[in-house]
């Protein structure tokens, strides 16, 4: 049996994390049996490379949502882009990649740095530790999100900048969807893991910004999700 660490559900959404999200979407996909386990925070440093998702498969440990893609295909001989040519393969991984090296960002930031949206969620992540050390890390950790994010350079843009590219993300996938019922066609492939994850993660409505009412401008890509939600969700 596959266990996935995770961060639990969160937000009306399976979990709080888009990369947790894509492999439990992946594994469901793939109809394979799974169960998870959540990983506090304070002990995300024994995860193997310090984040989530990983899987332990028959006492293997896999980590990173591609990796555990590939091992799903490996292992299990479940082809996710069977249908694909490799014209399409190529254009499914720039997709991924847009969403999870750009787009994710821009999501990070959305629910960290806006106070309000802070306040309504990250920052109850840390509900459960002590008063007095609550704040502390609290605000620590939020210091070092706006590092990273400074690092990664989004967080040097502007709101009407970070606006721009979101909306050029959110556009492709619309345009790429166009009016088919998963990405590339009538059943769904590795890529619409990962769309339905983080196109979930911006429409959810727990946080209010601009790059969400963006991605509530395009019916296509509301009714994706909610049409992959109904399928491998419904539990949630
Ligand atoms: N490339 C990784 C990214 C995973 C990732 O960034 N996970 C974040 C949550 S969204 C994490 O665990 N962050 C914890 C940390 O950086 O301390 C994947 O595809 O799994």
């Amino acid at each position: 049996m596959i266990t996935l660490y995770t961060f639990g559900a969160c937000f009306g959404l399976p979990d709080a994390s888009p990369f947790v999200h894509k492999a439990m979407a992946l594994l469901k996909i793939a109809q394979l049996p799974f169960t998870t386990q959540v990983v506090s925070p304070k002990n995300l440093g024994k995860a193997p490379k310090g984040k989530l998702p990983y899987i332990e498969d028959d006492g293997e440990i896999i980590a990173d949502s591609s990796f555990i893609r590939w091992h799903i295909e490996k292992k299990y001989g479940y082809d996710f882009d069977k249908a694909l040519s490799s014209y399409e393969r190529g254009i499914a991984w720039a997709l991924e990649k847009m969403l999870e090296d750009n787009a994710y960002w821009i999501l990070v930031q959305t629910r960290w740095m806006d106070d309000a949206n802070f306040a309504n969620g990250p920052a109850h992540f840390f509900d459960a530790l002590p008063w007095p050390v609550r704040n502390m890390v609290r605000s620590a950790v939020r210091k070092k999100v706006r590092s990273n994010l400074y690092g990664q350079g989004l967080g040097r843009y502007s709101p009407s900048e970070l606006l721009a590219i979101a909306t050029r993300d959110i556009s492709a996938v619309s345009v790429i969807l166009g009016d088919k019922p998963y990405l590339f066609g009538n059943e769904p492939c590795g890529a619409d893991a990962t769309a339905l994850a983080f196109m979930e993660g911006l429409l959810c409505p727990h946080f209010e910004s601009p790059v969400r009412r963006c991605a509530e401008s395009h019916p296509n890509v509301v009714a994706y999700v909610e049409r992959m939600k109904n399928r491998y969700f419904s539990e949630v």
